[in-house]
This record gives C-alpha cells, sequence and structure tokens, in this order.
C-alpha cells in the first residue's frame, strides 16, 4: 500500500485558461505543453490502518484540513479517489517540489500527476495513461498534460462526465531534443491570486474571453504542426502570441489579475529586442512573474548569458523536453 513516483511540471506552449465544469476539472479549451525535464514532484504515499487521518506533507510542512490550501486541492482530490475506489484506510502523502511552489512554474502539474500516479500503484488501480491522465485533471487541470513526456495535448473534450478530457502524445522528448525553455525565475514568493481562482474570475468577468475561446483552435492546429514539422519559428511565434492573449484576458478580468512585475516586462522586451537583432527566440508567462524564454540549443549560451544581465532575474533555469511521470522505488518516508 506504499509508493513513490516521480513526474516532471509542465510549460504550456497554448494556455489552458478556464474552466466548463469545476467540479470535474473541465477545460473550456484544448491546451499543449512541454513536459519540463528536471522541475519535478517526488511524492510518496501510503494506505494503512496505523494512521488515524490523513496526513499530507509538502516540502516538508504539513498541511491539515481545515486549511485552504489542504481543504481545494489534496482534501478533493482524496475525496475523488475514494470515491473511485471505495478505500478507507487513512493515507500518508509526503511530496517535496525542487523548484519554488505557487510561484508560476506549474507546481501542482507535478504534484498531482505524482501523486495520482503513486496512486495508482499503492491502490492497484491498474489505470492505463490515459485514465491517469484524467485522474491527474481530478487534482488540477495542468497535471492531466505531466502524465506524458514530451510535447503533450490535453483534449478538452466535449461529454459531460469528462470520459474525453485526457492528455495524449504529440511527440516524444527524443523527437525534438534541441527545443529548449529557459526560466527566468524574477520573483520566488507565493503568488496572490491561484490560478483556480484567477481563472474562475477571467470567465466571470472578462470582455475579452469569448475572443481567448475563438482562437484557440488555431493555435492548437499551428502549435502541433510546428511541434510535428520541428519549426521553431511556428511555434515559437504562436505560443508567444498565445500566451499574450491569455495574459489580454486576464488583465481585463474585474478586479484586473496581473501576474507581471518589472522584471517580468524588462525580460520581454529584451526577448523582442534580441529577437529583432537576429537571435529567434520568444517568451511564453504562465499564472505567474517567471518568463520561460523558448530557444534552440544553439542560442542557450548566448541567452543565459544576456539573462544574467538583466537587473531583476534571480535565477536562470534551462529546461529540455522531459519524461512523463514515473513510479520510482526511492521512498520519501
Ligand atoms: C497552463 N495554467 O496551461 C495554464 C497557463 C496557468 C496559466 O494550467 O484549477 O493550476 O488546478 O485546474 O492546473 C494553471 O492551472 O488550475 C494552468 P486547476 P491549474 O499551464
Amino acid at each position: 500500500m506504499k509508493a513513490s513516483a516521480i513526474a516532471n511540471a509542465n510549460i504550456a506552449l497554448v494556455k489552458y485558461w478556464g474552466k466548463r465544469n469545476k467540479e470535474l476539472i473541465l477545460p473550456n479549451n484544448t491546451s499543449i505543453s512541454m513536459t519540463a525535464d528536471g522541475l519535478y514532484a517526488h511524492t510518496t504515499v501510503e494506505f494503512d490502518k496505523k494512521y488515524k487521518e490523513d496526513i499530507f506533507v509538502l516540502n516538508g510542512r504539513e498541511l491539515r484540513e481545515g486549511s485552504r490550501e489542504y481543504d481545494e486541492y489534496i482534501g478533493l482530490f482524496l475525496k475523488v479517489v475514494r470515491e473511485k475506489t471505495k478505500e478507507e484506510d487513512r493515507v500518508k502523502i509526503v511530496s517535496n517540489n525542487n523548484f519554488p511552489t505557487a510561484a508560476g512554474l506549474a507546481s501542482s502539474a507535478a504534484g498531482f500527476a505524482a501523486l495520482a500516479t503513486a496512486f495508482n500503484k499503492a491502490l492497484n488501480l491498474d489505470l492505463d495513461k490515459k485514465d491517469l491522465s484524467i485522474l491527474a485533471r481530478r487534482g488540477s487541470g495542468s497535471a492531466t498534460r505531466s502524465i506524458f513526456g514530451g510535447f503533450v495535448e490535453w483534449k478538452k473534450g466535449e461529454k459531460k462526465d469528462g470520459s474525453d478530457s485526457y492528455a495524449e502524445q504529440i511527440a516524444s522528448l527524443t523527437y525534438w531534443p534541441d527545443f529548449r525553455m529557459i526560466a527566468c525565475i524574477t520573483s520566488k514568493k507565493q503568488k496572490k491570486i491561484s490560478s483556480r481562482a484567477g481563472m474562475a474570475r477571467t470567465v466571470a468577468t472578462s470582455p475579452m474571453y469569448k475572443s481567448w475561446l475563438l482562437g484557440i483552435e488555431q493555435d492548437i492546429e499551428k502549435v502541433k504542426k510546428g511541434i510535428l514539422k520541428r519549426d521553431f519559428t511556428l511555434v515559437g511565434r504562436t505560443s508567444e502570441e498565445n500566451c499574450l492573449k491569455m495574459h489580454a484576458t486576464m488583465i481585463t478580468t474585474q478586479p484586473a489579475i496581473i501576474y507581471w512585475n518589472k522584471s517580468t516586462i524588462e525580460t520581454i522586451q529584451s526577448v523582442i529586442d534580441w529577437r529583432n537583432k537576429g537571435l529567434e527566440c520568444y517568451f511564453t508567462i504562465d499564472a505567474g512573474p517567471q518568463v520561460k524564454i523558448m530557444c534552440l540549443e544553439k542560442n542557450v549560451d548566448s541567452i543565459i548569458k544576456r539573462c544574467k544581465k538583466l537587473e531583476g532575474v534571480k535565477d536562470v533555469i534551462v529546461i529540455k523536453p522531459g519524461e512523463g511521470a514515473k513510479i520510482t522505488n526511492e521512498h520519501l518516508f
């Protein structure tokens, strides 16, 4: 009844922003991401009668039932798992991320992909990757994509029960090995508005949300085609535009959601400037202040050197396409 798993975060090229069903975590739009090598969650779970209550320790800190962080995420997910499996024993969960939690580096994606994978083993659920991506989705939408490695599409699906809203691999991590993202960390603080709350507010109030949805299918087609043809310009340009469209819906939410800080903007402007001078790179930004710069491996050193000169950039992380979630024998307790 004890199992451990490791799952990488992922960075979206075509973003997920907004749900059509909050309980089942069903998105309004299809999204595409790259699984991020080296930005991972490592999670151990154990179901046992010796536990009198569920225990959840995230990065060394115990979160308890009754706290918002626990009830809105792990508590809801445990309910889903218990309904599905009828498991009555309490569970201990210990999870560590090797990157800043909740600052726009998809910690919930890595966390719930690792948790679903560990539950699958500990409870002998025997789910295949498609069904595992559906289970991970019930923890956090973006976790759906982290089950697979390389480049991944999360199909929004049409059905009310969510059975057709799952992830599929577009291309494996070896298909485009020189694709890189350079994450520029501009703040390590916890963000003020969670993605979950932010997207709900955007759907409810942004006058631009309808046009966001109208443009999605085209972006999906372009990015998918770009990945399959290894057309860096097509993927980079489309992803950057898609990111800006998502942020336009956030900024026009009432009250406005602005995840950027001044170094986010400085980095955006630098990327545009470098590109105009012939160094091909594009940016993407999620629900946080970090800027991820897309480039090819041959330009990594030159871009890192430039990023390090930017005043507000505290850390630079180079990210390759990574593996999907997997079981490990290394237990955390
Ligand atoms: C993405 N984000 O596609 C987009 C881009 C943030 C901006 O997926 O409510 O933490 O748990 O389903 O998965 C963040 O949303 O939200 C996210 P829930 P999640 O990567």
